[in-house]
């Protein structure tokens, strides 16, 4: 059997659909994994997926994939901006990688348009809702049926 894609998600993302539905929609975080598991199963794949608001932990998760995960989909929430360490534990990650995000970045604060992720990732899909964790699957299976 082949190795799960892990789902990872990081601070302040257990709080969607609580606040600011402007932004992020009213889409809760079980809601996108619910799709994320109805779209694995019908691509064939598995997944795991997780949630924290530590940053370390997030690394140790990156760094747990990189021996138990055929691909991974990263939303790193603010950490995206700000985490060296992420940075390098993806750069060690050899698998497919994608980075999501629900909002798009670029149209908002400067602050926010600065990714540690997206050096270290095969690509990044953002500002198209929750949907960018689908569509995320969709390419990871692509990737992982060509190479
Ligand atoms: O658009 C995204 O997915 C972000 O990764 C979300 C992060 C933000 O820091 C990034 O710049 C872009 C924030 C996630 C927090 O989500 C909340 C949702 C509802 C209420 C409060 C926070």
């Amino acid at each position: 059997m082949t190795k799960p894609i892990y789902v990872l998600n990081g601070p302040n993302l257990n709080l969607l659909g609580t606040r600011e539905p402007e932004i992020y929609g009213n889409t809760t975080l079980a809601d996108i994994e619910e799709s994320c598991r109805k779209e694995a199963l019908a691509l064939g794949l598995t997944i795991v997926f997780r949630q924290t608001n530590h940053e370390g932990e997030l690394v140790d998760w990156v760094q747990e994939a990189r021996h138990s995960a055929s691909g991974l989909i990263l939303n790193a929430g603010a950490y995206t901006h700000t985490s060296v360490a992420l940075h390098d534990a993806l750069k060690s990650f050899n698998q497919p990688a994608v980075e999501v995000h629900i909002s798009n970045p670029y149209r908002r604060e400067p602050f926010r348009h600065t990714s540690y992720v997206s050096p270290a990732v095969t690509g990044v899909i953002c500002g198209l809702g929750a949907q960018g964790y689908v569509l995320a699957l969709g390419a990871l299976c692509r990737l992982l049926k060509n190479a």
